[in-house]
This record gives structure tokens, sequence and C-alpha cells, in this order.
């Protein structure tokens, strides 16, 4: 079984990050996605609007993907790689090269955001309502 790993804080959930899950699945047979926790989105900067459980819940409940953790730090990526034997580690193309260090552990690749759509976009929209 050929598996797949992502990360992501997934606030506001939308086609982008749909269109990245259903992509990444499709490199393998199972997609595991880490959700970052309300406490690591603040070490990463991000405010989420959703907390944690709930954009969890939310991508669970997708066809595309099979199992969800939490992500609560930056390094815990070759841990999770090894321990869940993950073949290919998968991210939107904004994070281009960053991963790059996990090549010794497993496929590392980058697809095409999906442009015109993010959560600071709707939350901007949201705003102005
Ligand atoms: N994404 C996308 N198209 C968009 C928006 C997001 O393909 N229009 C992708 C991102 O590239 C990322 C995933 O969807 O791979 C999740 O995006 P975010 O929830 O913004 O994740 P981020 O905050 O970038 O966290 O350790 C990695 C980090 O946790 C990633």
């Amino acid at each position: 079984m050929k598996k797949v790993v992502t990360y992501g804080t997934f606030d506001l959930f939308h086609i982008g990050h749909l269109r990245l899950l259903e992509r990444l699945r499709n490199y393998g047979d199972h997609l595991t996605v880490f959700v970052s926790t309300d406490e690591f989105n603040e070490v990463k900067g991000k405010k989420s609007l959703s907390k944690c459980a709930d954009r969890a819940e939310v991508v669970a409940a997708l066809r595309c993907v099979d199992e969800v953790y939490f992500e609560t730090c930056w390094d815990q990526k070759v841990h999770d790689i090894n321990r869940l034997d993950i073949d290919i580690f998968g991210m939107g193309d904004d994070w281009l090269g960053k991963f790059d260090f996990l090549l010794p552990h497993c496929q590392v690749i980058y697809l095409p955001r999906t442009e015109g759509v993010s959560s600071s976009y709707f939350k901007k929209k949201l705003s102005s309502v």
C-alpha cells in the first residue's frame, strides 16, 4: 500500500484544500492528514477561526482522507513519516522546497495551489460583510 501524508491548518475548509487532498490521495492508496493544533498555529503565526477539533472533524469526514492526526510542532515530520511508514510527503507549491530535507525518508511532492482562494481571502471577505 502506497501511503501519502500532508500537513495543514485547513481553516474555513475550501475548494483549494479539497483539490489538494484529492490530488494527493490519487498518488497512493492511503492519505494521512496532520491538522495543525491551535497552539501550533500560534507558533506558525496563523490565527484560525475554527478550532482544531472542528477543523480535524471536517478533514476526517472527507472520502479522500483515511487517517487524521494532529500537528503540534515543525519537527515531528521525520518521526511521523518513519512511524507511519509513509511513501510520499506532499504539500501545495507555496511550500516549494521547504520540505526537501524529508527526501532521505520519502518522496517529496509539491502540487500547484488552487489560485484565487485562501482562508485569509474568506476572512477578509467575511469581515467586510
Ligand atoms: N492549498 C492549496 N490551494 C489553496 C490553499 C491552500 O493547494 N488555494 C494547500 C496548501 O498549499 C497546503 C494545504 O492546502 O498544502 C493546507 O493549507 P493551509 O491550511 O494554509 O496550511 P498551512 O497553514 O500552509 O500549514 O507543516 C506544514 C504546515 O502545517 C502547513
